[in-house]
């Protein structure tokens, strides 16, 4: 008798960190090296499989039986640690729990539910744009450009109060980072914890919610029987975590892709319809989520290595956005192309429930600029804030050339 066939060996090990500093400044030599290395890496430094092709990284996404985000999906793994705050309802939820939630709130983002906002939010974006070009041509285009549109639309369309609002990007830094290990960066902020957590989760009542917003219309849903009057507030919650950031940061990749590409820049002017692909792009190009974590189900195999149950797979949001193997040209920057399939607003049951709001913020702040925007220029190297999952930036400095 021949003996069966001997297991390949494991899979190829790595012991970088993807969350030390220099890593998350400039992820792409360590999301090359992965990629080149196998469609699955073992990261021995934290004990987790790690996936950065495009093939693998959709595979898992879409495969919720066997890759659960009940467990957490960060490093966390929530079966043998307590989290650090309730879990949400949508992200770190599975089916069944995870449906209604997500129903009532993807009705509530729907297209649909949007157009009432849009006259609203592209004439706050022309006044912001003519607020910060009546203060010159040099400016920094991270706070008064992407912190400043959607920190005055989103707040006002949840239905949020006037004060506290400065507390809603240092929450979701904190939230972002904590789905990293436990370094620095999260150590740098947990005196803060209590602190903005109360502040969130006061926001989050029905009394402080103005009665139009979406906070109102996710009390209306419980109302209605489809949610319980226990998870409405912590449905508020996820958009309050989830929306903020993440479009600041979708919105400065916008900027920063487009003083990079001039041409790409006078190619949006020509054609603004092209607003919302170069937002798609610019979340491919950037990924300003970069990463999130699975725990698998069951003993199961991604291309041949076995991932044991309840282990943690980290999933390479921002390499498989870049990989060659799918894309043409993946680090260019391209309005030409077609960025659907990126998975930057993640893909399957759980990918972003807001991404129609981000496409509108972006849709509104890139058409304003479009017209009053000749072209524009970094005048100096913009900085990045490391996030252990957020690709986030603290400075852009431009300079524009204002339509004659
Ligand atoms: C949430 C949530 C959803 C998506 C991303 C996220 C912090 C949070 O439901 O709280 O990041």
């Amino acid at each position: 008798m021949t003996e069966a066939p001997e297991r390949a060996a494991g899979p190829p090990v790595s012991d970088a960190d993807p969350f030390a500093h220099g890593v998350l400044l400039d992820p792409e030599p360590l999301h090359q090296a992965l990629r080149g290395a196998g469609p699955v890496v073992y990261l021995s430094r934290y004990d987790v499989h790690a996936l950065a092709r495009y093939e693998q990284v959709h595979a898992a996404l879409v495969d919720w039986q066997h890759f659960e985000s009940g467990a957490g999906v960060g490093l966390a793994n929530f079966r043998h640690e307590k989290p650090w705050r309730l879990p949400s309802l949508l992200l770190e939820a599975d089916p069944p729990r995870h449906d209604a939630p997500r129903r009532a709130l993807r009705e509530i983002l729907a297209p649909p539910a949007l157009r009432r906002l849009r006259t609203t939010w592209h004439t706050v974006a022309e006044e912001i744009v003519d607020q910060v070009l009546a203060g010159g041509t040099e400016f920094d285009g991270v706070t008064a450009l992407a912190e400043a549109f959607p920190l005055r639309a989103f707040p006002d369309a949840v239905g949020l109060g006037p004060d506290g609002r400065e507390n809603l990007l240092p929450y979701g830094n904190m939230a972002f980072n904590a789905f990293g290990p436990r370094n620095d960066l999260v150590q740098t902020d947990a005196h803060r914890v209590a602190e903005l957590s109360a502040w969130v989760n006061a926001q989050c009542a029905r009394e402080a919610l103005s009665k139009d917003g979406f906070g109102a219309a996710i009390w209306a849903a419980a109302d209605r029987g489809d949610l319980t009057y226990e998870q409405a507030p912590l449905v508020v919650r996820s958009l309050l975590t989830a929306g903020v950031d993440t479009t600041v940061h979708g919105l400065a990749a916008c900027l920063y892709a487009f003083a990079r590409h001039p041409d790409e820049w006078r190619r949006l002017r020509q054609r603004p319809e092209l607003a919302r692909t170069a937002f798609d792009e610019a979340v491919r190009w950037q990924s300003p989520v970069q990463t999130f974590f699975r725990t698998a189900t069951t003993d199961v195999a991604i291309a041949g290595t076995l991932i044991p149950k309840d282990t943690k797979i980290l999933m390479f949001l921002g390499a498989a956005n870049r990989d060659p193997d799918r894309w043409h040209d993946p680090d260019r920057f391209d309005l030409t192309r077609d960025p659907s399939g990126h998975v930057g607003f993640g893909m399957g049951i759980h990918q972003c429930v807001g991404q129609h709001v981000a496409r509108l913020e972006a849709e509104a702040l890139l058409t304003a600029l479009a017209r009053r925007v000749e072209r524009m220029e970094l005048t100096a190297t913009p900085r990045r804030h490391p996030n252990n999952t957020l690709r986030s930036w603290t400075s852009l400095p431009l300079r524009i050339r204002p339509t004659a």
